[in-house]
């Protein structure tokens, strides 16, 4: 029997992260918790690009021209949109779930969503370093485990 789990560390590894302006007080803390887990896991503070965008809806256009470059292990993509903020929630964060999951599918590294959806800025700030954890956090951790894995399966 051979398992395959990616290691959580950030050792040797490059990550580009596009953060959203729009409701920043919110993904400010998702990028800290975000930058915090990379930093905790052996990446380095060089190995890491930090990539502003105005609004979550800019983050797969963004993130489909930096994967052109092919110089990141992971790509993560932070945002927050929240119901009370726009009539057009549905539109925005479904659109952005399927830019991102497209790209994540087509790509060879992984794309990571940490995007916060919520019905109101309370439950957003719970989910970035709050009550609820950091989803910043979540994301970065997951973006190391899923580049090594991709780098286990690519050696198998
Ligand atoms: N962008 C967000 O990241 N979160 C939101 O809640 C939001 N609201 O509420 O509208 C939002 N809108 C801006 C959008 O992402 C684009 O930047 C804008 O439409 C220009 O393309």
């Amino acid at each position: 029997m051979k398992t395959y789990k990616g290691k959580i560390t950030g050792k040797g590894l490059k990550f580009g992260i596009i953060v959203s302006r729009f409701n920043e007080f919110v993904t400010g803390k998702l990028l800290e918790g975000a930058v915090d887990a990379l930093l905790r896991h052996e990446a380095r503070e060089e190995d890491i690009e930090i990539i502003w965008v105005p609004g979550s809806f800019e983050i797969p256009a963004l993130a489909s021209r930096l994967l052109e470059e092919k110089k990141f292990n992971a790509l993560i993509c932070l945002g927050a949109v929240i119901r009370g903020d726009t009539p057009h929630f549905e539109l925005v964060s479904s659109q952005l779930a399927r830019g991102i999951s497209s790209l994540a599918l087509r790509e060879k590294i992984p794309v990571i969503f940490g995007v916060i959806t919520a019905d109101t800025l309370e439950q957003a700030i719970d989910r970035a370093g709050t009550k609820a954890g950091n989803r910043g956090w979540d994301a970065a951790i997951s973006a190391m485990e899923m580049a090594n894995l991709y780098e286990e399966i690519r050696k198998k």
